[in-house]
């Protein structure tokens, strides 16, 4: 190749021009540009190249004129591509006729439904929701809760004790022990304690039991406790407000059936049965043949209870309920293993409605 001089330069960028004016697409006009300005083998980089074996003279004015082409191309690319941006857009073409995305929803997950469900029903009978911590400390979880230092729940084989034990509130010197609350109960006791009768609260939250899984147990699980206090509130109260729950919840024919039992915060205790919805009591696969299917227990305040809040136990009644919000999901959802709802399968969740 002859050193370049600057007639070089005015050729180089006519046949620059002519070809960039020949490209029929970006393409072939980014291929112009590279054939003059690529880093390797275009024109301004031979030139470049030529420096190493030019007389020092020569070596001078090919650097000044590789430099004046590099820029003139430059300059006129940049020129190009301002021109060309305007004809890119218009052969965009727009159909502004097209539906938009429709974004796609997501599913309340199945607890939640049941959890929104009920707490629907509870507030319009007047029961205010609360909700408290999951970390307990022994008193507020059994203590005062007629469950003394000797229960069984209070083992080590039942209960998630957690390692570091923090002070307790209940003023007692043996109070430092913390868990995962078992039951959502410990924040009755609280609010109880900081609020004074008539009271009607519902207590949802995931709780906490030393369970192996299967398809009936998880270790977590979720409840939703209530609560009534007051002057004369009575056992038919109880049965009533279960009786009201359970035909909003279920089905307007559902009936409710009490079965003694026994737990230490109430006396008396009862298993809480609802009449079959799918066979209206006349036995079928769902309800093992029973006609009843169990969804909770319930009974009335335990004096004990009301002994550890400070509350004048011959002035006031009151009852309590408890009920898994998995069990009624699986029942009314007909779902057949509760690790399920804690596995976050979108196969499973997305067959729950909006
Ligand atoms: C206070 C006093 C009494 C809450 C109650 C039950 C009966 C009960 C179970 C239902 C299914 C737990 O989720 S489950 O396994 N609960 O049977 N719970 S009475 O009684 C209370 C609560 C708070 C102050």
């Amino acid at each position: 190749m002859s050193v370049p001089d600057h007639s070089s330069v005015q050729s180089h960028l006519a046949a620059f021009d002519a070809e960039l004016a020949a490209a029929k697409s970006p393409r072939q006009a980014q291929t112009v540009r590279d054939k003059y300005l690529a880093r390797k083998h275009g024109v301004v980089a031979s030139w470049m190249q030529m420096i190493a074996d030019a007389s020092p003279e020569d070596k001078r004015s090919i650097g000044r004129l590789a430099n004046e082409l590099k820029q003139a191309i430059e300059a006129r690319w940049a020129a190009f591509m301002e021109r060309s941006v305007p004809d890119t857009a218009a052969a965009v073409t727009i159909d502004l006729t097209l539906p938009g995305r429709v974004p796609r929803l997501g599913h309340r997950h199945p607890l939640t439904l049941v959890r929104d469900r009920m707490e629907a029903i509870f507030t319009r009978m007047g029961f205010a929701i609360v909700e408290g911590p999951e970390i307990e400390d022994e008193w507020h979880c059994f203590d005062a809760l007629n469950m003394p230092a000797e229960h069984p729940a209070r083992d080590m084989q039942d209960t998630l004790y957690l390692s570091a034990p923090v002070p307790g509130d209940s003023g007692r010197a043996d109070d430092v022990r913390t868990l995962l609350r078992t039951h959502t109960s410990s924040m009755q006791i609280r609010y109880m304690q900081a609020q004074t009768p008539p009271i009607r609260i519902v207590v949802p939250g995931r709780v906490y039991r030393r369970d192996d899984l299967d398809l009936t147990h998880t270790p977590m699980f979720t409840q939703m406790e209530g609560l009534a206090v007051g002057e004369g509130v009575s056992l038919a109260d109880l049965k009533g407000t279960l009786v009201a729950f359970a035909h909003e919840m279920f089905s307007p024919t559902s009936r409710v059936r009490f079965r003694p039992s026994f737990f230490p915060y109430t006396e008396p205790s009862a298993e809480v049965d609802v009449s079959c919805w799918q066979c209206e009591g006349a036995g079928c696969a769902m309800c093992k043949g029973s006609g009843w299917l169990e969804i909770g227990g319930c009974g009335m305040v335990h004096p004990a209870v009301f002994e550890a809040v400070g509350y004048d136990a011959e002035r006031y009644t009151g009852f309590a309920w408890g009920i898994g919000l998995e069990r009624v999901a699986i029942l009314r959802h007909q779902v057949g293993d509760i690790r399920l709802f804690f596995e976050n399968d979108l196969r499973f969740l997305e067959q729950f409605p909006h």
